[in-house]
């Protein structure tokens, strides 16, 4: 293919949809085309000797204004940047306001495709004051993807298009087993389950710590909590009510979750809506069985020859389930089965050539 001169959108910060964009502008970017990566700051997943380029959205702030009006200003620089760069195509991931944001600033002077991720549609897009915009948006772009069925059956329902399904992927040179850091975090003897997330309610983190107090009392484990948000602390509180306290860690989250995920013996993830779950998938191609609740595209992901899924808010049969998969003979086979998985299924040259694939039909159509 030749090479081509690409717009991407991201948020800069935690959550997964950044992280997606930016994995696959750098993948885009080592296969020679072009690639422009536009966000508020830079983000902290983009390696420094990265061949995207980075191009800052500014949030001015006018005392006239309520707050900084990030849609118009993206939309701005998108304008502006496209014709200096000679943009081929602009891809947005998260719909909320990239969809809207590009389309203001592009029109249809370039083929504009959006990935949809999860809250854009089930919780933002269903807001009356962000759902108009995104649907004409959205319906107006060359392509929509999703990264899940269960996202793209739901995009059809909430905005009237069609997406192509793309899961998302995991660099498996990054993600592998790393049982030599267990040490690390746990003591000798002991299990090491581990969740990563950004602590948001959705995410049920303090329902994480429930199970394990339910399974800590069964065997001699740790529970290792990997990032940050609005509900560390309760979940904080809920450790000490429950007396788990001095086995639960909390660790701020790092540009190298690669280091955690590897060294643990199970992933945890209870989260009450779940698109897709890109820190279950790290963790399989850690070599990391999954035990999840059933949401969303969740279970795309967790087949059981690598983990078990469980009913939201069924603590009991949560905690279960991973007592089972500890005690199971067949765990170490699981490993390498969650390994060999991943890499089969979510390898980036895989899913960076769907995307090609969409560019390419925008491109032509
Ligand atoms: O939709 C969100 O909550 C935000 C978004 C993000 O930026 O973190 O997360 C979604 O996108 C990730 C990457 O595609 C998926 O792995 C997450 O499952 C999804 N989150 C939800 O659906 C709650």
């Amino acid at each position: 293919m030749r090479v081509l001169r690409l717009g991407l959108v991201a948020y800069p910060g935690l959550g997964g949809s950044g992280i997606v964009a930016t994995e696959l502008a750098h993948r885009l970017a080592q296969m020679g085309h072009r690639v422009y990566l536009f966000a508020t700051e830079r983000p902290f997943r983009l390696p420094k000797n990265s061949p995207v380029v980075y191009i800052p959205v500014d949030l001015p702030f006018y005392p006239v204004f309520p707050g900084p009006l990030y849609t118009l200003s993206l939309a701005g620089v998108l304008e502006r940047e496209a014709r200096r760069l000679g943009l081929e195509l602009v891809h947005t991931h998260y719909a909320i306001p990239h969809a809207a944001a590009a389309y203001l600033g592009l029109g249809e002077e370039l083929p504009l495709v959006h990935t949809l991720h999860g809250t854009d549609v089930s919780v933002l897009g269903m807001d009356p004051a962000f759902h108009g915009p995104t649907r004409k948006a959205l319906q107006r772009a060359k392509a929509t993807t999703a990264v899940s069925r269960a996202l793209a059956q739901e995009a059809q329902k909430a905005f009237g298009v069609s997406p192509a399904v793309i899961h998302n992927a995991v660099d498996p040179d990054r993600f592998y087993p790393r049982p030599e850091r267990k040490k690390l975090y746990a003591e000798e003897g002991e299990w090491l389950l581990v969740h990563a997330s950004n602590f948001r309610p959705i995410k049920r983190v303090p329902d994480i710590v429930r199970v394990f107090a339910k399974v800590r009392r069964k065997v001699q484990a740790r529970l290792l909590l990997l990032g940050k948000g609005p509900e560390e602390g309760e979940a904080k509180r809920v450790a000490e009510e429950l007396g788990v306290e001095r086995w639960v860690s909390f660790h701020p989250p790092t540009p190298h979750p690669e280091e955690v995920l590897g060294a643990a013996d199970l992933f945890l993830l209870a989260s009450e809506e779940e698109s897709f779950g890109q820190a279950a998938l790290e963790a399989l191609a850690s070599g990391v069985p999954v035990v999840a609740t059933a949401v969303g595209g969740v279970p795309e992901l967790v087949r059981p020859e690598v983990g078990r899924l469980v009913e939201l808010g069924d603590l009991e049969g949560f905690a279960q389930a991973v007592l089972d998969l500890l005690a199971h003979p067949k765990l170490p086979s699981m490993r390498k089965a969650a390994r060999e998985y991943a890499i089969a299924h979510f390898h980036p040259e895989r899913i960076t050539q769907a995307y090609l694939g969409v560019y390419q039909k925008a491109l032509e159509s």
